[in-house]
C-alpha cells in the first residue's frame, strides 16, 4: 500500500429521532468522529463511535478526539504499511482507547479494500450478501410504549428484539412481552446494572426462554459472571467485558458467558474483531455484531463484519431510519422486504459518503498531511 498522505478528522453531531435510554445513560445527539484517510487520491472512511459520556465504556467523544490527534494519527501518517493488520500493530502501543483506534483502523480497511478493488466484506472474509436485522430498544418509561415498539419491530421483520433492562425494569417488561407477543426471539441487555446479590432475582428470567442476557454484571468482573452463569439457565452474552481476543478466551475458559457480542469499536477495530470471530468460530462459540448507534459509515463497517460465517446470531444491526432523519451516506441503509439488511458489495465500505451532509453536521475538523 502507498503511504497514508493525508488524514482529516471531523466530529459530527447527528440528532437521534428518539432518545436512546439505558440503565446507565441517555443519548439524544450522536457525536461521532469521522476519519477520512487518503492514499494517492484514494479515500477511505472510518468512524470512532464512543458515546459522549463515559458510562458505557471509559471513552468519550472528547477522549477519542484527543488520542487520535495527539497519538494515533501521528503513528500512522506517512508510515509504510501493507495491510490494515499493520496499522493495528502501529496503534497497539497506545493502551486501550479502543474506539479511537477502531475509527482510524477502519479508514485503513476501507482504503485497503478499495485498493484491492473488492468490497470490505470480501476483504474481511465475508460470505453472505445480506444479514438479519436485529433491534435494540431503549427503556421507554412505560410498559405500553415498550409493547407497541416491540410489536412494530416484529411487524417490520426484525429477526430478534433486544430490550434494555435495569433493576425495577426487568421481569415485568419481559413477562408482558411474552404474554402479548408470544415466543419470538427476545433477549435483554443490562449494561452492568446488577450485582451478584441479584442472582435469585435474575434467575426469575429463566422461565421466559430468552436467547440470552447481555452483560448483567460489572464490565471488569469475569469471575462473578462465571458464578452467575453457573446459576442461570439463560446463556450470558458479554459485551463491555470483551475488549480483545485475550479477554474473549479468558471469559470462555472461565465459563463467564456462552455467547460473545463483537463490536469493532469496543475491541479496537476490525482486525481484532476478525481474530475474535475466527477463534470463536473454530471453538463453536456463537457471536453476533453489536452496534454503537453508528452513522452510515460505521454501520457499513458493521454490516461487512457481520457477513462473516461465524456471525450465526442476528446482531444489533438496524436500518438508518431507525435512528436518524437524514443519513450521511447515499443510499441510506434500508431494510429489505425479507427483514434483512443488504451487505454493501461495491468497493470498500460500498456506500457513498454524502460529503455535503457531513459538512453540514460538522462541529469541528482537523487535517493532517504527511
Ligand atoms: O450495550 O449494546 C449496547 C448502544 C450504545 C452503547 C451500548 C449499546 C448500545 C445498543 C444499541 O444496544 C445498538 C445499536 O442499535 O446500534
Ligand atoms: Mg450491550
Amino acid at each position: 500500500m502507498p503511504i497514508i498522505d493525508a488524514i482529516t478528522m471531523r466530529e459530527i453531531a447527528l440528532p437521534l429521532k428518539t432518545p436512546f435510554v439505558t440503565g446507565v445513560g441517555r443519548v439524544d445527539v450522536r457525536r461521532v468522529i469521522i476519519i477520512e484517510a487518503r492514499c494517492q487520491g484514494v479515500v477511505g472512511y472510518g468512524e470512532a463511535s464512543p458515546l459522549s459520556d463515559p458510562y458505557y465504556t471509559e471513552e468519550t467523544t472528547e477522549t477519542a478526539w484527543h488520542i487520535l490527534e495527539s497519538f494515533l494519527i501521528p503513528r500512522v501518517l506517512g508510515k509504510r504499511w501493507r495491510t490494515p493488520f499493520d496499522i493495528a500493530a502501529m496503534l497497539a502501543p497506545v493502551r486501550r482507547h479502543f474506539m479511537a483506534k477502531a475509527g482510524l483502523e477502519g479508514a485503513a480497511w476501507d482504503l485497503y479494500a478499495r485498493s484491492q478493488g473488492v468490497s470490505l466484506a470480501k476483504a474481511l472474509g465475508g460470505a453472505s450478501a445480506s444479514v438479519p436485522a436485529g433491534i435494540s430498544i431503549g427503556i421507554p418509561g412505560d410498559l405500553e410504549t415498550l409493547a407497541l415498539q416491540v410489536e412494530k419491530a416484529l411487524k417490520a421483520g426484525y429477526a430478534r428484539v433486544k430490550i434494555k433492562i435495569k433493576p425495577g425494569w426487568d421481569i415485568e417488561p419481559v413477562r408482558l412481552l411474552r404474554e402479548r407477543l408470544g415466543d419470538f426471539p427476545l433477549m435483554v441487555d443490562a449494561n452492568s446494572a446488577y450485582t451478584l446479590a441479584d442472582t435469585d432475582h435474575l434467575r426469575r428470567l429463566d422461565e421466559f426462554n430468552l436467547l440470552m442476557i447481555e452483560q448483567p454484571l460489572a464490565w471488569d468482573d469475569l469471575f462473578q459472571h462465571a458464578q452467575l452463569q453457573a446459576a442461570l439457565k439463560t446463556p450470558i452474552c458479554l459485551d463491555e467485558s470483551i475488549t480483545s481476543l485475550a479477554a474473549a478466551r479468558l471469559a470462555l475458559e472461565l465459563e463467564s458467558c456462552r455467547v460473545i457480542n463483537i463490536k469493532p469499536g469496543r475491541v479496537g477495530g476490525l482486525s481484532e474483531a476478525v481474530r475474535i470471530h475466527d477463534w470463536c468460530r473454530s471453538h463453536g462459540v456463537p457471536v453476533w455484531c453489536g452496534g454503537m448507534l453508528e452513522s452510515g459509515i460505521g454501520r457499513a463497517h458493521n454490516l461487512a463484519l457481520a457477513s462473516l460465517p461465524g456471525f450465526t446470531l442476528p446482531g444489533d444491526l438496524s436500518p438508518s431510519d431507525r435512528y436518524f432523519e437524514r443519513e450521511i451516506v447515499k443510499p441510506p441503509i434500508t431494510l429489505l422486504p425479507s427483514g434483512r439488511l443488504p451487505v454493501p458489495d461495491g468497493p470498500g465500505i460500498g456506500v457513498e459518503v454524502d460529503v455535503q451532509e457531513v459538512e453540514r453536521r460538522t462541529v469541528r475538523l482537523r487535517s493532517f498531511h504527511a
